[in-house]
């Protein structure tokens, strides 16, 4: 392969709902771009695009391709994105690498979830959107429906550049309004005429080419002026307007395309070329605050953002270069961690097939084999060089608990989930101490299922998933005092310890108090220390010595913190984590023989348990805030939803035909949330959740909770 220079490339990542035809029309493309020299297809499980056994058994796409097509003397590098929400990060991580995108819309289908969802987040990722509508062939192909729905959704935004002949099954051809030509296909493999367009189209074309020039003048102030003085701009005219407003996010031009019958497809690649957004001096971010430039004359510097485990080659990193001219052999570093990396040999890729090169210019795609650090979202660059900003995807809205099926796999799984989580950063793998589970969590019910897919199919491994437990927390809400003698004289040594404890709430803003009534007696307390500990799970512990007359030796205190520490870490009530906790000790009893430390952490520990019952405790769970993203046709149904979930819904916008709901969501209601809103929504809702405070829990609950841990705990002593 030739090296194409910075201006030579364009990156696009194919964006719409599953089974849009983005995989065929990336196979198509790569047609076109002579990669290969005929097309497969999503049918017979030969698309260079779903090359792993995942996709071709369920005949989708789930991880984002690299491909590439050489068309006049360009570079087209594209990804080819998952269409389901559960799989958005590889489209995620190809917005950091492409400047442009193209939305593949269903002509059967108009706008679907998927077209919205990822339309919506090129918006957010600031990519520019070219549509093409595909499908034209098919019997039901709609193309005025499929253009009112891409208005209403878009508005103004949208402007056809072409219009079809024919749509439906007898689909040979479109008028191109941009060169005022109607293009004829006389095969399946994309050999065309190019006409003059029939005088039965004149009205329409001529019609659409004002408004296409409209639309350009919009897109620039010279033109908008050259317009209004002669009302007419040139082929070249029009197409700078359209590329200016198409880089701001102000046009959307529409094409007409069959990937299956590659019509449509060359025009397409066309455009991308002429008005598509070059990476020539696009700017990158670094962690430092910088900037880092798209030029090839900059400090070679790279960004990979996908890694994964391909048969015979092992890990691959793909990589796009930010800047410089990265050549075969070169040595470099990733500037967080200081590691340095040698890239001996490099690539070209397309999908599975992949064309060993001597150098890749700033701009362009490619890919390298078997770093020793080269994860997802690294930046290796040459030294001195600042680190490019990490990639931002959405919080989990999936969490699940997984352990091994076989106890001896424990720690193969362990890895295996680690390293499936390296390659992808939507997942996450923890094991929760508190929880004492493996968390599991992703962007859905699908995507976990992948996960068991590779575990089960690539690492020959078990797995079983389940509901994972809430992290509760236990607080008191009044004082209480409790005396514990633990005593213990069978056999040898005997053991000797009382303490007398008074505990209390710690509320932020109420101050420290030593009076109290104690037996019905006011009594002020001696403070001889005070030591306040932050705790790990969150809130404080303070542990007040109050004891007079040497009733304990000092000697034991540690004894005693170390016995409620205890019970903080495993909560009388239900066994979690206890917080936001004064104790004072106030008295005991010491034996001369028999008190040793054990007798005191032991007295310390149900001192702390009884004294807790009798303090109005309260079992405190996770709130998390969802913000759910609906039709806003499907408000009322996800409204009595989070009722039964004991939601409290805050406050709602709206946003074009979609309403925004803000709620308050326990998070122990939050389990399989994701599959039942698509059910409720027909999978055109989605929602974020994220953690944002500890809340008592209603009554009932907590007489549930309790009876729960009561049924399964064993007495103590
Ligand atoms: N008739 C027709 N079928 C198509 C066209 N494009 C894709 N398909 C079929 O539609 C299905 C989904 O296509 P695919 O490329 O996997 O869609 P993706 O999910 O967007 O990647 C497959 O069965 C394709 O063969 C097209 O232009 N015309
Ligand atoms: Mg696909």
């Amino acid at each position: 392969m030739k090296s194409y220079s910075t201006k030579d490339i364009r990156n696009v990542v194919l964006l719409g709902n599953t089974r849009a035809g983005k995989t065929t029309l990336a196979e198509a493309m790569l047609y076109e771009g002579k990669v290969i020299d005929r097309r497969g297809s999503v049918e017979a499980k030969t698309t260079v695009s779903d090359n792993t056994e995942f996709e071709q058994t369920n005949q989708k796409s789930v991880y984002a391709t690299p491909l590439y097509a050489e068309f006049m003397n360009t570079k087209i590098n594209f990804v080819d994105a998952p269409g389901s929400d559960d799989f958005s990060g590889g489209a995620i991580a190809a917005f950091k690498v492409c400047e442009n995108s193209v939305l593949v819309v269903n002509a059967q289908q108009g706008v679907e979830v998927g077209t919205e969802i990822f339309a919506r987040y090129a918006n957010q990722y600031g990519v520019p959107m070219i549509v093409a509508v595909n499908h034209l062939d098919a019997e039901k192909a709609d193309w005025d429906m499929t253009l009112n729905s891409l208005k209403e959704t878009f508005g103004g935004k949208i402007i056809p550049v072409q219009f079809p002949v024919n749509a439906g099954t007898g689909f040979d051809g479109f008028v191109d309004v941009l060169s005022m030509k109607y293009y004829k296909f006389k095969d399946e493999n994309g050999t065309r005429e190019e006409l003059d367009i029939p005088a039965q189209y004149a009205d329409q074309a001529e019609e659409l080419r004002q408004a296409l020039m409209e639309k350009a003048a919009e897109g620039d102030d010279a033109l908008m002026e050259k317009f209004f003085d002669t009302l007419e701009l040139s082929a070249e005219e029009i197409a700078t307007g359209l590329a200016a407003g198409l880089k701001k996010g102000e046009a959307m031009p529409v094409f007409c395309v069959s990937a299956k019958k590659d019509i449509g497809v060359k025009k397409l690649m066309e455009f991308i070329i002429n008005a598509g957004v070059s990476p020539v001096g696009t700017v990158q971010e670094t962690v430092e605050g910088g900037q880092i430039e798209c030029k090839p004359e900059g400090p070679v510097s790279l960004f990979i953002f996908k890694t994964s485990v391909e048969q015979h080659l092992g890990e691959v990193s793909y990589f796009k270069v930010m800047s410089g001219v990265l050549n075969e052999g070169a040595d470099l570093t990733n500037p967080e961690t200081g590691n340095g990396e040698r890239l001996s040999a490099i690539y070209a890729v397309a999908g599975s097939k992949k064309e060993k090169v001597a150098s890749i210019s700033a701009g362009d795609i490619g890919c390298v084999m078997k770093l020793k650090a080269g994860k997802t979202d690294v930046t290796l660059a040459e030294s001195g060089v600042d680190a490019i900003t990490h990639m931002v995807f959405p919080d989990a809205k999936y969490r699940c608990a997984v352990k091994a099926t076989d106890k001896n796999d424990e720690a193969k799984v362990g890895d295996a989930l680690n390293k499936i989580a390296a390659q992808d950063p939507t997942i996450n793998v923890e094991y929760s101490k508190e929880l004492r589970q493996t968390i599991l969590s992703g962007q859905g019910e699908q995507h976990i299922n992948l996960v068991k897919w590779r575990i089960n199919n690539e690492f020959k491994l078990n797995i079983e998933l389940f509901a994972p437990k809430v992290p509760y927390r236990e607080t008191i809400t009044k004082v209480a005092t409790a005396r514990y003698r633990h005593k213990k004289q069978s056999g040898g040594a005997g053991q000797f310890g009382e303490v007398a404890i008074l505990i209390c709430p710690i509320v932020e803003g109420v101050e420290f108090t030593n009076k109290f009534k104690i037996d019905g007696k006011d009594t002020e307390l001696k403070v001889k220390n005070r030591q306040e500990f932050e705790l790990e799970w969150g809130g404080k512990l303070e542990y007040v010595n109050c004891v007079v007359g040497g009733a304990i030796d000092e000697s034991f205190m540690p004894a005693i913190l170390k016995g409620i520490n205890d019970k903080m870490a495993e909560g009388p009530l239900t066994g979690s984590y206890a917080r936001d906790i004064r104790v004072y000790v106030y008295d005991g009893k010491m034996h001369p023989v028999d008190s040793k430390e054990i007798a005191f952490i032991l007295a310390a520990r149900n001192a702390f348990k009884e004294a807790f019952r009798n303090a109005g405790p309260k079992i405190m769970e996770p709130i998390y805030n969802v913000d759910i993203l609906t039709p806003s046709e499907y408000v009322g149904p996800c409204m009595s939803d989070l009722n039964g979930r004991r939601g409290m819904i805050m406050n709602q916008d709206m946003d074009g035909n979609f309403t925004v709901l803000h709620a308050r969501v326990p998070l122990a209601e939050l389990y399989r949330y994701s599959p039942v809103l698509s059910s409720l929504t027909g999978g055109s809702a989605t929602f974020t959740m994220k953690f944002a405070e500890y809340q008592p829990v209603p009554a009932d609950v907590q007489s549930k909770l309790l009876a729960e841990y009561a049924a399964q705990e064993s007495d103590e002593d």
